[in-house]
């Protein structure tokens, strides 16, 4: 499987992130990548190449400019507060609800960071934007890869994207890669474009931006919003809006999940991939759907992973896989490289 990896994802490195009243050591951490390079690696599965430059133009098709304008000066803005800062994350505390306004931007960084977010769970940090920008890339990079003949290519990258919306970050996500890949495949002339979140949060990002699009199908299997994050989006009834009513498919599944029910499940998100026929595949590639998962619900086991690759194979649709989420990190290299390498082998 042809990789375009991020060799700046480290830049992103958060210390700590809110959870139950206290702040804790990030979830989300550099080693998760370098476990897949190592597996990718080990199993000869290379070869591993780097982005080429990303336009930001494509980053405006799928984010809002004074999102992206907040999001790449914030870390200055943020140590021009106190040059003690320099030594800590930014996380928000304050946001803007119900009635309140979200037109007239503050001036103040707190209420912009808030304005700009939805969790205290994703901290920025000085590297954050040069990293999230450059896991674009690799997810453009191999956008084009494919478009040029490859039957399907991995974009390795940290920070992942999916929860990134049109215009705030969180659930650890900057730049939505996913969004970038599908945008990028309209682009070049794709009519339909199918984007398929295995990951095991729902891709609240990846749904806004497309909601009301029927160029870009969005389908997910994820742990049901009503126990888990992201809490406010995933549900069974968000089918899209307009244009694109009909091209959301959500299929939220209960804690305890397991391979059998979830493949059922992933049937039922290809099936309707097939029937509003799309011409190229998006795998948003979480695989913190593993039963050892610290943070979250199912019970895949790493052979499983093989089958879930086979399956998307048999799609039969040029494949742009991105990396999101998995936490058991010993375990990420693994379970990651069994998709790709069950993939492979399908025909
Ligand atoms: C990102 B991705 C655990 C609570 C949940 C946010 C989870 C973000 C998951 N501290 N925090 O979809 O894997
Ligand atoms: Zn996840």
């Amino acid at each position: 499987m042809l990789t375009i990896y991020n060799d700046q994802h480290a830049l992103h490195q958060g210390k700590v992130e809110m959870f139950r009243g206290e702040l804790v050591p990030c979830f989300e951490v550099p080693a998760r990548v370098d476990h897949v390079k190592h597996e990718l690696e080990r199993r000869g599965l290379g070869p591993l190449q780097s982005p080429d430059a990303l336009d930001d133009a494509l980053l405006a098709k799928v984010h809002a400019p004074r999102y992206l304008d907040f999001i790449a000066g914030a870390w200055d803005e943020w140590v021009a507060l106190d040059p003690a800062n320099a030594s800590r994350d930014a996380l928000p505390s304050y946001w803007p609800t119900r009635g309140m306004r979200t037109d007239v931007l503050p001036q103040s960084f707190p209420a912009r960071l808030g304005l700009f977010s939805f969790d205290a769970g994703t901290p920025l940090t000085a590297g954050s934007w040069a990293a999230a920008r450059q896991g674009a890339a690799c997810a453009w990079t191999a956008t084009q890869r494919v478009l040029g003949g490859q039957r399907s290519a991995f974009a390795l990258t940290r920070p992942p994207g999916h929860h990134a919306s049109v215009d705030f970050f969180g659930g650890y996500c900057f730049v939505n890669n996913a969004a970038v890949a599908a945008q990028a495949l309209r682009d070049a002339g794709v009519e339909r474009v199918a984007v398929l979140d295995v990951d095991y949060h729902h891709g609240n990002g990846t749904q806004a931006i497309f909601y009301d699009r029927s160029d870009v199908h969005f389908a997910s299997l994820h742990g049901d919003p009503f126990t888990d994050y992201p809490y406010y989006l995933g549900h069974a009834d968000e089918r899209g809006a307009g244009k694109g009513e009909g091209f959301n498919h959500n299929l939220p599944l209960p804690r305890g999940t397991d391979f059998t029910a979830w493949r059922a499940a992933l049937k039922t998100a290809l099936d309707g991939i097939a029937k509003v026929k799309a011409g190229a595949l998006v795998v948003s590639l979480g695989v913190d759907t593993f039963e050892g998962d610290p943070i979250s619900g199912f019970k895949l086991k790493s052979d499983d992973y093989l089958r879930m690759g086979e399956d998307l194979a048999r799609a039969g649709l040029p494949t742009v896989f991105v990396f999101e989420g998995g936490y058991a990190v010993a375990e990420v290299g693994v379970n990651t490289v069994n998709v790709l390498e069950g993939f492979g082998q399908t025909a």
